[in-house]
């Protein structure tokens, strides 16, 4: 009972200070304080093993504290130092650290929850008894994000304790403004998930349940839910007026605090006296106190060092496998199913999810047979919920596997972009190298199925932004088999473009053939009068179209770009400087292209070789339309691509 005491006030004391060094500047950005809600981190975190798992809110100075972060390293962090539990780089919102299982800090409302998900899919898979803590604020449950990881964690038994901490205020709107159902346990009971609500403001009930909680999951493997009804008696952070609630409001609540509550109980009964809370007030002061000296002290980071940590260590390129000297003639979708099932054969900890990779075989039937062959666990269909299984992939990879995760298109992608951008790309620089997230994502791209506006599309280039990304397009039947394998070795999230057209394609290949490098792109045909540079599905039509101009006497270089972040500068400039002209083409659609980065690129690298303007072909600036003549319109074609080469030769 003292040592929960002493938690709450220590995470009391702790933020209190910290406001006190908002306001001399000392800690900038947002900051969003506890100080009302000790009693559940409190309440619940002690009673986790350190194989645990927790996964946090950017309300998490007092779950780091409990969990063992020291203090000195929490206020470093807060400082933005170098000492900071996270390098610094992550502030208040994005504590982080790898020794106490401790996965942030994120600053994405319901964001944390897949990633719980995926953590926990890692213990089940391993086999371990680990529970994973996912704690997150009662305005998180209206997101999509919570009810595609309930009905996940639901489905597959995956052992997460969901804790709600429910203050009643989601920045400035009362639960009833925004909830239709304000019950919230109630929600997760409807996935069929054993849900409780607790007083949020009694650390002892908090304890209680959570200790039931984490015994029933220990047990059954599946997941529990506890929703801490508690209150916060702060502004939501330092940017607040606090115009929606009144000040008496507040005050009430002030009086049923866990603080006063649990002290005034245990000093009536005689457990403690004064005495006892003097020595764990002065004892909390004094580790404030290191704690600031130790942020004071600490360094900045050097400005050189801003780009460590997007990446993780690169690993070496890999070993061409010897070629058997005999080839045979296979599909690119029998290529990418040979490179999924090698995978799994070879390593424990890949395995592929997506909706419809198993039963169904597939929406290209890439993984058709797959299920039967290598099992429901290593090939797993996955709810319709792109955003939850992709953040399970995540969690998954952070916590040691090798997931494979199939989206069906490069469209669809887009509901789980906040996964992939806000999770995936950032968590190794925003964490300080804490974690990484070693995931495959593969997903379809590009028209010519007539599938019209919602399926059609060319987005990687988008992809191809964000740095913490690979971003790779495999054209060729070599690179489909073998860019699979050595994404797998990364330390850092791969997205695999594969284009519609090419899943039909053949080609030969030796019975040998294995990994292949995933950066540097490849010249595919030699040439001297101009480069035409291209990817993907777009790579034949070129092909095709240097063809052509062979017979018109114009000798194309033709350049595959194979990977589309990291670009390949080096091949590029080469490329151009023997050819003097260049022309991209790029099924994505022109403005702020993928092309137009390439060109820019030239521009500013290769200006001095040119003979004429860069050319480029992209996507007409139409969603793609349904019928074939317009669809055909709509991309680059060969005789486009003829004609733009053309314009750029002069001709
Ligand atoms: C996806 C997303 N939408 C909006 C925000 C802005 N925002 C930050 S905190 C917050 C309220 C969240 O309330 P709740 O989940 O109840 O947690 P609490 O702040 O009360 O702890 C909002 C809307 C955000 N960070 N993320």
């Amino acid at each position: 009972m003292l040592s929960l005491l002493e938690s709450m006030i220590r995470i009391r004391r702790f933020e209190d200070k910290c406001a006190e060094l908002y306001t001399q500047q000392k800690i900038r950005g947002f900051l969003h304080l506890y100080d009302g809600e000790e009693a559940i981190a409190s309440g619940v975190i002690p009673v986790l093993t350190p194989a645990d798992r927790i996964v946090a809110t950017y309300r998490e100075h007092g779950h780091a504290l409990v969990r063992g972060v020291p203090m000195t390293a929490v206020m470093a962090e807060m400082y933005g130092k170098a000492e900071g539990c996270s390098g610094g780089r992550g502030g208040s919102m994005h504590l982080f650290d790898s020794a106490t299982n401790f996965y942030g800090g994120n600053a994405i409302v319901g964001g944390g929850l897949p990633l719980a998900g995926g953590l926990a899919l890692a213990d089940r898979m391993q086999g371990t008894d680990s529970v994973t803590a996912c704690f997150f604020g009662e305005g998180a449950v209206a997101e999509g994000e919570f009810h595609e990881t309930l009905n996940l964690c639901k489905l597959w038994s995956l052992p997460v304790l969901f804790v709600c901490e429910n203050n009643g205020y989601a920045m400035g709107s009362a639960l009833a403004r925004t909830e239709a159902e304000t019950d919230i346990h109630k929600k997760a009971a409807v996935y069929g998930m054993h849900a409780e609500v607790v007083d949020g403001m009694d650390v002892v009930a908090v304890e209680a349940a959570a200790r039931r909680g984490i015994q029933r999951i220990r047990e059954t493997g599946g997941p529990v839910f506890l929703e801490c009804r508690t209150y916060r008696f702060r502004a939501h952070s330092m940017f607040d007026a606090q115009l929606y609630r009144d000040k008496d409001e507040v005050e009430q609540w002030r009086g049923k605090g866990p603080i006063v509550r649990f002290k005034g109980w245990l000093l009536e009964n005689g457990l403690v006296d004064e005495a006892d809370v003097a020595a764990i007030e002065t004892r909390a002061d004094a580790e404030i106190a290191e704690a600031v000296a130790f942020a004071e002290a600490g360094t900045w980071e050097p400005v050189e060092d801003l780009e460590k940590h997007v990446l993780g260590e690169q690993p070496p390129p890999p070993v061409p496998a010897k070629p058997s000297g005999e080839t045979e003639e296979i599909s690119y979708r029998e290529a990418v199913k040979r490179a999924i099932r090698e995978a799994i054969e070879r390593d424990d900890r890949v395995f592929l999810m997506g909706e419809d990779v198993g039963a169904y075989g597939g929406c290209y039937a890439v993984t058709k047979g797959l299920m039967a062959e290598l099992g429901e666990d290593r090939i797993r269909d996955t709810p319709l919920s792109e955003s939850g299984f992709t953040g399970a992939g995540i969690g998954a990879a952070a916590a040691g596997m090798r997931p494979i995760v199939e989206l069906m298109t490069v469209n669809f992608s887009l509901l789980a972009l906040d996964q992939i951008l806000n999770t995936a790309a950032t968590m190794r620089h925003m964490s300080g190298n804490a974690f990484g997230v070693p995931l495959v994502i593969r997903m379809a791209t590009g028209a010519g199925k007539q599938l019209a506006a919602q399926h059609s599309h060319s987005l990687e280039g988008w992809y191809a932004h964000i740095p913490g990304l690979k971003v790779l397009a495999p054209a060729t039947i070599e690179d489909a088999r073998g860019m699979l394998w050595t994404a797998l070795e990364d330390p850092d999230p791969v997205l695999i473009f594969e284009n519609v057209m090419l899943y039909n394609q053949t080609g030969t290949i030796d019975t040998n053939a294995g990994a292949v490098p995933i950066t540097g792109a490849a010249v595919r045909r030699p040439g001297t009068d101009i480069s035409l540079i291209t990817y993907g599905g777009s790579l034949y039509k070129v092909m095709e179209a240097a063809d052509q101009l062979a017979g018109e006497g114009i000798e194309a270089e033709v350049v595959d770009l194979r990977a589309l972040r990291p670009l390949d500068d080096e091949t590029i400039m080469a490329s151009v400087a023997r050819t003097r002209r260049a022309l991209i083409v790029d099924e994505g659609w022109r403005t702020g292209s993928l092309a137009a980065e390439v060109s820019a690129r030239i521009m500013e690298q290769g200006f001095w070789n040119l003979d004429a303007p860069v050319g480029r072909v992209c996507s007409a600036e139409v969603p793609i339309p349904y019928p074939k003549h317009l669809e055909d319109a709509a991309i680059p074609h060969v005789e486009s691509i003829v004609a733009g080469a053309r314009a750029v030769m002069g001709r």
